[in-house]
C-alpha cells in the first residue's frame, strides 16, 4: 500500500517535470501589451502562451527568419524565431504560441516581440479562411503604443517623400502624421505623389531610440495591395488656408437664377459644430442667410471616416435674397463659418457671379 502511493507520487513528479519546459503562462496578447512608464511590456523576460489570430504570415517582413504577427482583443504581437520555415500559417489562422515576452532593440526599435521556445512551441487552434479586418484608426490617435503590433487602416495626405520606401503621411488640419515603411515588405511608395490622399492598412511597428519609448511609430503595408488612393468627399483635402475647420466647394460657373434654378453649394466641417452660411454683395451686407447656428451633430460621410470629425453637406443658393426677389446681376461672396464646440472658429469663403438670363 505505502508502497504503491510511493510509485504514484514518483509518477505525478517525473510527469511535472517532463510537462514543465513547454509551459508558459496563459496571458492574453493584451498583457503583453501593456506598458511601464518606460513603454517596457511588464511581462519582458516571461515565457508566456498566447492566443492570436495571424495578421501578417510568416515571410512576409523578413523572409530569411521567421517573423509574424498575431493579434486578439483589439492588440497585436510580432511572434519571432531565427529559424525561417518553421511555423505554417496563412492570415485568419487561429494559433498559440509559447515563448519569452522581449522588446526589440537593436539600432532602434522597441516593438514587443514573443520570442519562439522552439521551432515547435505553435499549435494550430483554427484555420481561418484567409482575411483579417483591419481596424480603422484615424491618424491623429494611429501613432501610440497601445496600436503597436495591430494591423490598421488609415486615411492620410502624402506630406514628404524619401526614399521609394519611405513617406509620411498626415492630417492637414490636424498635424498628426506617420511614417508609412515599405522597406520591410518591399512595397514601392513611388507611385504617390506629395498631395495625394491615400489608404493604407498595415502593422504598427515602433522605432525608437531614446527612453521613455513612446514615440518613432510606423506603418508597414504587407502588400503594395495594401495601398490604394483613398475614396473621399467631393474637395477633399480641403486647402490647409482655411483650416482647422471649414472648406467651401462652389461651381465657378457663372449662375443665371431664373425659376427654382440653385447654385449647389458643398462643404466640409467639424462634427458637433455650429455652422452658418450667408451670401454677402461687394459691399459686405448680407443678401440672404442660407444657414444660421445649424448643428452639424454626427458624420455622413462613410463610416471609416468618421473618426477624422467631418461632416459634409450641400445646400443651395436660388438667387434670391432674404425677401425672396432675385439678386441683381453682379458677383457676391458665400461665407462659411464653423465654430466646434471648444469655440475655435473657422472661415471659408468662395465668390459666387450672378448673371442675367440671357435673351436673343
Ligand atoms: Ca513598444
Amino acid at each position: 500500500m505505502r508502497k504503491q502511493k510511493g510509485w504514484v507520487m514518483l509518477a505525478v513528479a517525473l510527469a511535472v517535470l517532463t510537462a514543465a519546459p513547454a509551459a508558459g503562462q496563459d496571458v492574453t496578447i493584451c498583457d503583453v501589451q501593456e506598458y511601464d512608464a518606460m513603454g517596457f511590456s511588464p511581462l519582458l523576460g516571461e515565457i508566456v502562451t498566447v492566443r492570436g489570430v495571424v495578421t501578417v504570415e510568416p515571410g512576409v517582413f523578413q523572409p530569411l527568419m521567421t517573423s509574424f504577427f498575431i493579434e486578439w482583443g483589439d492588440c497585436g504581437v510580432n511572434v519571432f524565431h531565427f529559424d525561417p520555415d518553421i511555423v505554417a500559417v496563412a492570415v485568419g489562422d487561429t494559433i498559440d504560441v509559447t515563448g519569452e515576452v522581449e522588446e526589440y532593440q537593436s539600432a532602434g526599435g522597441l516593438t514587443t516581440e514573443i520570442l519562439l521556445s522552439s521551432p515547435s512551441s505553435w499549435s494550430m487552434v483554427g484555420e481561418g479562411d484567409g482575411e483579417f479586418e483591419p481596424t480603422y484608426i484615424s491618424l491623429k490617435r494611429l501613432g501610440a503604443e497601445r496600436n503597436e503590433g495591430r494591423l490598421c487602416r488609415t486615411i492620410g495626405v502624402v506630406r514628404e517623400k524619401n526614399l521609394p520606401y519611405d513617406i509620411y503621411i498626415h492630417q492637414p488640419w490636424s498635424g498628426a502624421d506617420i511614417q508609412v515603411y515599405g522597406a520591410n515588405s518591399e512595397i514601392d511608395l513611388n507611385v504617390y505623389d506629395i498631395g495625394d490622399t491615400i489608404d493604407v492598412t498595415g502593422n504598427i511597428m515602433q522605432y525608437d531610440r531614446e527612453a521613455p519609448f513612446f514615440d518613432g511609430y510606423e506603418l508597414s503595408p504587407r502588400y503594395q495591395s495594401d495601398m490604394k488612393m483613398a475614396i473621399v468627399p467631393p474637395g477633399w483635402p480641403p486647402d490647409p488656408e482655411f483650416w482647422p475647420n471649414a472648406a467651401l466647394r462652389i461651381p465657378t460657373q457663372v449662375f443665371r437664377p431664373h425659376g427654382n434654378e440653385v447654385i449647389p453649394i458643398a462643404y466640409l466641417a467639424s462634427e458637433r459644430s455650429a455652422v452658418t452660411m450667408k451670401i454677402y454683395d461687394l459691399q459686405g451686407r448680407v443678401v440672404r442667410t442660407l444657414t444660421e447656428d445649424e448643428y452639424t451633430g454626427y458624420s455622413t460621410i462613410p463610416e471609416f471616416l468618421k473618426e477624422d470629425f467631418f461632416v459634409d453637406g450641400t445646400n443651395g443658393w436660388d438667387g434670391r435674397d432674404d425677401l425672396r426677389r432675385l439678386a441683381p446681376a453682379g458677383a457676391y461672396v458665400c461665407r462659411l463659418e464653423v465654430e466646434d464646440g471648444n469655440g475655435q472658429v473657422s472661415v471659408s469663403t468662395a465668390p459666387i457671379v450672378v448673371g442675367v438670363k440671357l435673351t436673343r
